[in-house]
């Protein structure tokens, strides 16, 4: 908690820690309220700094009870605890070995960092920061070391005792204990250190490794839900095979186990050998999940098995690298999706993510570079600047250098730095070094800050059968960054005739001549000629979303949703015009198409993305009003189509996760979203039908999501019967929670306030205040601005309340606010002043400081 202002860290400061840790030996004895940890370090001076006499080591609220300098119990003047650690003074010049015999209190940690008890599974989290909360130790990535663990608890307390490697050693101990000892033979830093200890079940397979390896695969989870775990072991297998024949890499254990526990921080962790989840990206049956929810553990199984290389056996040197881990990991998985499914739709999604999320944050008081170059609290830098954008800054990277030099400069990047703690500068060397390309100007991307626009103009010279484009490109300023320097800026480029297929291209000046089609801009203002063009063509620029630019251009460009908000404001009513209803019933009717893509093409961009193409003076409710209107206007004028497209796409017989039913099912669900928008009795019928009717809860969710945002008699009803239905489940509840969270309906504020005294509900559930809370600030954006600023208060007061509790779910909650200065002066001055309340709060958490402080500017 703060006491003064905290100070932020900074890139620049990095030095080499005084000392290395080669090995960890822990003994952990297991109890709620008091679990003591036995840690015996290797330690040696780092010959590369100057000599010292002091160890200072980090840790946080830990009892500490003994220490030992080889062997010898030291008398408390050799050294001293204090909040942030423990130094212990003249230690010897060589090696030497330290024990420290400290308690801890997994029971009273409900910051689910560190070693936590939730749901009677001990469990930890030791990224960013909190192994220090288990022992005293170096915690910092650059210090990597072997690890052996020993764990003892009462048999009946924890049946299952879990940590990092392989295990070692079980036995049975007197007075009803047992043990386990795990070893890993892999340096790992402590961020990657873990333990799980409970009453677990077990799902088992294997898997054989390209080299002829047998991996014993295991799922645990909580006793009773063995039967949900099939599509994440599958996609873990798959993952495994995947990164063997695309990267080339081979998993290094004899063991790889996952734990799915319901108290869970973020989505997943990596740790070695040793993941844990949430267990909502685990845990499915077609009658629980969602095909979203089928796609997300799909993709987030594949993103900590891909970290074991990316992340693991290559970490990072420091904090600051996250996205060297963070960014390379998130375009592996996406790559892997794409190899799974649908590209085209994975890319739409991927970069529709980037534009909703990145693009506000980037443009925002909080936009960070890629690596920033300080910070307050490190946890709140998972962001998705950090992650998403990362990941495009790779994607880059593999558009200019082709697919084959990218693997050669990867290849080279895993040589080089296996089993080290690496930098993004070690990064794009070994990727340069690899392709022989320059990527000395793209380094720019990764510290500077904002989103770039590029304009793009064109002209066809007909006499020289020639067309010209001239290319344009301004960052914009972001907080503490004023000035910016042109970037190299990869873009895809066609030329389309007449008859809308590709003109064959050469290009004069920038990227060579035939084959590729994507030019290289790197400097503020630059032209591009392109010959022999016979006719005037189309230009199609940054296909595939080749950079994560806004483009903007003078060859054609239709706003037409916003110039429907435009109507709105000027009093008259939005209407989906006839042409555009053309293209829509087109789309529709196209066979060539896959559903999905279909659905991706006719779903209207959400309120949010409306308000941040609006950019200022952000009224919601005139967005609403308008985007419902044109939506029902269009849904009126291709009824039947839509009615034609729901029967056709149908999926009959027993349910199958895989993309092609989830297309159909997700084609059909936003036809019947369409349909039900006109208000028409037979559509609300229709809805209710379906939730009555669904196997399956894609469309039991599909069906009840319309109801509970319309103002019918069913929508009471099937409410109360989904409660009913699944009351005990926690994780169908969590959609419970967020389908009335998001509803446009007054009243919306005061539903979520009587649930949060539902008995499902709970503030300690990182799961439950996302659904309820979360969804309520970030996805209900008509409710969340109501004009009375009581939506900001309510979420301000959770977000104090949560910083006694978990400062790090408090902090992104607080994240809601980031965009307040793009609303009209009313709702402007209601954010300003919630936030100042925030700020004014006399202890703070550094987490929700920093958020606070860096919001308001
Ligand atoms: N490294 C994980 C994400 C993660 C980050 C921080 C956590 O606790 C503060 C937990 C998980 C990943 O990328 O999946
Ligand atoms: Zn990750």
């Amino acid at each position: 908690m703060r006491t003064e202002d905290p100070r932020p860290i900074a890139l620049k400061d990095y030095s080499e820690p005084d000392f290395w840790i080669d090995e960890v030996h822990l003994d952990v004895d297991l109890a709620p309220e008091a679990t003591q940890v036995r840690s015996t370090l290797a330690v040696r001076p780092n010959v590369n700094r100057p000599a010292r006499d002091n160890l200072r080591l980090d840790g946080e609220g830990l009892e500490l009870l003994e220490v030992h300098l080889n062997g010898e119990k030291l008398g408390p003047n050799r050294y001293q605890a204090d909040e942030g650690g423990l130094t212990i003074m003249d230690v010897p010049s060589g090696a030497f070995t330290l024990t420290t015999v400290s308690r801890c209190n997994p029971a009273a940690n409900t910051a689910l960092t560190g070693l936590y008890l939730a749901g009677g599974i001990f469990c930890t989290q030791c990224e960013a920061e909190g192994f220090r909360r288990i022992t005293y130790m170096l915690d910092r990535p650059d210090v990597m070391a072997v690890y052996r663990t020993r764990i003892t608890a009462e048999k009946s307390l924890a049946p299952v005792l879990l940590a990092n490697g392989n295990c070692t050693d079980s036995g049975e101990l007197e007075d009803e204990r047992h043990f386990a000892e795990w070893h890993d033979p892999y340096p790992k830093p402590s961020y990657l250190f873990a333990l799980v200890a409970g009453d677990l079940a077990c799902v088992r397979d294997a898997f054989t490794t390209a080299s002829g390896r047998e991996v014993d695969l295991r799922i645990y989870v909580e006793p009773g839900n063995e039967d949900r775990c099939a599509y994440a072991m599958d996609a873990l297998k798959r993952a495994m095979a995947w990164d063997e024949k695309v990267f080339g890499r081979e998993y290094d254990l004899d063991i790889f186990m996952i734990v799915a526990v319901s108290a869970f921080n973020m989505g997943a962790m990596e740790n070695k050998g040793l993941n844990i989840f949430n267990d909502k990206y685990i845990l499915a049956r077609p009658d629980t999940a969602t095909d979203v929810d089928f796609a997300n553990i799909e993709a987030i199984v594949a993103h900590e098995y891909f970290h074991n290389w990316t992340g693991n056996r290559i970490t990072c040197r420091d904090w600051f690298q996250l996205c060297l881990k963070e960014g390379l990991t998130v375009f592996r998985d996406q790559e892997f999706t794409a190899d799974m499914r649908s590209r085209a739709v994975k890319r739409i999604g991927d970069v529709r993510m980037l534009r909703t999320h990145q693009f506000p944050e980037d443009g925002g008081p909080l936009a960070h570079p890629v690596r920033p170059d300080a910070y307050i609290e490190i946890n709140n830098f998972y962001t998705a600047t950090v992650y998403e954008k990362g990941a495009e800054l790779v994607r880059m990277i593999h558009t200019l250098l082709g697919a084959e030099k990218f693997r050669k400069g990867m290849d080279l990047y895993f040589t080089r730095h296996d089993g080290r703690a690496a930098t993004v500068e070690d990064f794009l060397e070994a990727l340069a070094d690899g392709s022989s390309i320059d990527l000395s100007q793209f380094k720019r991307w990764y510290h500077q800050a904002g989103t770039p626009e590029v304009m793009a103009s064109g002209k066809w010279d007909s006499a020289q059968q020639e067309y010209v484009l001239q290319l344009s490109q301004v960052s914009p300023p972001t907080p503490g960054q004023p000035h910016k320097e042109p970037l190299h800026i990869p873009i895809e480029i066609g030329l389309l005739g007449e008859d809308g297929t590709d003109l064959p291209l050469s290009p004069i000046g920038g990227a060579e001549a035939g084959a590729s089609h994507v030019i290289s801009l790197t400097k503020r203002e630059e032209t591009f000629r392109f010959k022999n063009v016979p006719v005037k063509p189309i230009p199609s620029l940054l296909r595939g979303f080749t950079a994560p630019v806004k483009l903007s251009s003078n060859l054609g460009d239709s706003a037409i949703l916003t110039g429907n908000i435009a109507a709105l404001g000027d009093g008259r009513t939005p209407r989906a015009g006839s042409g555009f209803a053309e293209i829509v019933q087109k789309i529709l009717n196209d066979p060539a198409l896959e559903p999905e893509f279909v659905a991706q093409m006719i779903v209207l961009p959400a309120e949010q993305t409306l308000a941040q193409a609006i950019g200022q003076d952000v009224n919601v409710e005139i967005i609403h009003e308008a985007r419902e209107a044109f939506r029902a206007s269009l849904a009126e004028q291709l009824y039947s189509d839509f009615e034609r497209a729901y029967r056709e796409n149908e999926t009959p017989g027993t349910y199958s996760p895989d993309a092609e039913a989830a297309g159909k099912r997700s084609l059909r669900n936003t036809c019947l979203s369409y349909l039900t928008a006109t208000g028409r009795a037979d559509a609300i019928a229709l809805a209710k039908g379906q939730f009555d009717a669904s196997d399956n809860m894609t469309d039991c969710m599909a069906a009840l999501g319309v109801l509970a945002h319309t103002d019918c008699p069913e929508r009471e009803e099937a409410l109360r019967a989904f409660h009913d239905r699944w009351k005990d489940d926690h994780l169908v509840m969590d959609k419970w929670f967020a389908l009335q969270a998001t509803s446009p309906l007054p009243g919306t504020l005061s539903r979520v306030r009587e649930l949060m005294a539902h008995p499902a509900f709970s503030l300690r559930n990182p799961n439950k205040v996302r659904a309820l809370i979360g969804s309520f600030a970030t996805a209900n954006q008509l409710r969340f601005h109501e004009a009375d600023g009581e939506g900001y208060r309510f979420v301000a007061e959770q977000v104090l309340a949560l910083d006694k509790i978990n400062p790090q779910v408090a902090a992104r909650l607080l994240g809601a606010f980031k965009s307040w200065r793009q609303f009209e002066p009313v709702r402007q001055a209601h954010m300003r002043e919630t936030l100042e309340g925030i700020v004014s709060q006399a202890e703070l958490s550094r987490d929700v400081y920093e958020i606070a402080t860096k919001t308001l500017g």
